[in-house]
């Protein structure tokens, strides 16, 4: 009996040691693991942070210059097929009578050509018809591009300046136009242009109307390894131009582009600033090439800006940009005529490399042909 009650005893005090030992594993792993894991949270996320920000911007390569219209072709057809179209259907009426010709100037005009040259091309278009007597749709359609070429005036020098004209220094691009035409972008185009041709590239942020427009010039600068000298919002345009185009000359950059504000507080401050930024570039040497970038999309109210600044700045060539987004390609005879200068560069995209030199060749061939050919 005496030895069933030590068995019992010793029994109980077992259980109760196993019991104890057990609850007191689990009670110190349940206090370990919450200490455990915030400890190790912040060591693995720190260096994964700090991998994106510590990478360099990599230095693009701009895609080739060369034959730039016709890889984009597809967009400037797309958008303006309507009028090549439009103008063979009617030219393959079943009568050629007073009405159709009508209809085809209105078509012309309807795609901004302009009345002067609409008028042109109809009436050389109508002479030829009649003259030839024929109605071979292949005919028709090499004397609707023979017409559009003419009035185009393939024989204008399109180069954009990248020499000085003093023979010195850099070659001084000024940028100039209306706000959201795309002279920022075009400034950023362009150096990615030139760079492609083994040119050195200076820009000067001269819209200094908004802190953006030279944080937005600096990262096209950066993409391409250009330098771009800038001031605080509100700083004198023209000293920031001037200040850009004495770091070109000494840095013996070959191209300085000069970006410009569009909007100030009213159109006559706009422009006599910009004919101040001239004039203190010109201290140094005369403006290579003066560029008004216009937006094709707005039809006459660009070819009133374009008047406006032609009479101010003296003008040499035309950025057309959108013409992706416009169905009236017609802007570019129409420009040419409003100013008497010619259309150097096409906008056909958003993309960095989406500008191209303008070619009449080309550009008649898309917009006749369409993108199938
Ligand atoms: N689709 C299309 N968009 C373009 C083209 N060129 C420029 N853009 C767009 O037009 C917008 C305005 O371009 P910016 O270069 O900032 O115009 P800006 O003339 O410098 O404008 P401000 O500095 O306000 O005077 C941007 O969103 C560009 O991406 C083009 O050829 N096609
Ligand atoms: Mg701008």
């Amino acid at each position: 009996m005496d030895n069933l009650w030590i068995w019992l005893v010793a029994a109980v005090v077992v259980i109760a040691a196993v019991v104890g030992i057990a609850f007191g594993v689990r009670a110190s792993r349940s206090k370990s693991e919450p200490v455990e894991a915030p400890a190790e949270e912040p060591q693995v996320e720190a260096p994964k942070e700090a991998e994106p920000q510590a990478a360099a911007p990599a230095i693009e390569t701009p895609e080739p210059v060369a034959g730039r219209l016709v890889r984009l072709r597809s967009r400037l057809a797309r958008s303006n097929n309507a009028l090549g179209k439009g103008l063979l259907a009617l030219l393959a009426s079943d009568k050629l009578d007073d009405d159709v010709w009508d209809e085809v100037e209105e078509t012309l005009l309807g795609a901004d050509v302009g009345m002067a040259d609409t008028t042109a091309v109809v009436e050389r278009l109508r002479e030829r018809v009649k003259v030839l007597g024929t109605r071979d749709p292949e005919e028709l359609r090499r004397l609707l591009k023979a017409e559009l070429t003419a009035v185009l005036r393939p024989e204008l020098d399109r180069s954009v300046a990248t020499a000085p004209p003093s023979g010195e220094g850099p070659a001084v691009i000024l940028m100039v136009g209306v706000n959201g035409s795309g002279k920022t972008t075009t400034c950023g185009r362009v150096a990615r242009v030139l760079i492609a041709e083994g040119k050195t590239v200076l820009m000067g942020a001269a819209d200094t109307f908004r802190a953006a427009a030279a944080e937005q010039l600096e990262t096209w600068g950066s993409r391409v390894g250009a330098k771009v000298v800038r001031r605080g919002e509100g700083a004198d345009p023209a000293s920031v131009a001037f200040d850009a185009v004495k770091a070109g000359t000494e840095e013996g950059a070959d191209v300085v582009l000069v970006d410009t504000a569009g909007r100030l507080q009213n159109k006559a401050g706009l422009m006599d600033e910009l004919g101040k930024v001239k004039r203190v570039i010109e201290k140094q040497g005369p403006v290579a090439e003066t560029l008004l970038v216009l937006d094709a999309t707005t039809g006459q109210n660009g070819l009133q800006q374009a008047k406006v600044f032609g009479e101010v700045c003296d003008v040499t060539g035309i950025v057309l940009t959108k013409l992706d987004g416009s169905a009236k390609g017609g802007i570019v005879i129409a420009v040419q005529r409003q100013l008497g200068v010619p259309v150097k560069l096409v906008g056909l995209g958003e993309g960095p490399d989406d500008l191209a030199p303008f070619e009449v060749g080309a550009f008649v061939d898309a917009i006749v042909d369409g993108a199938e050919s």
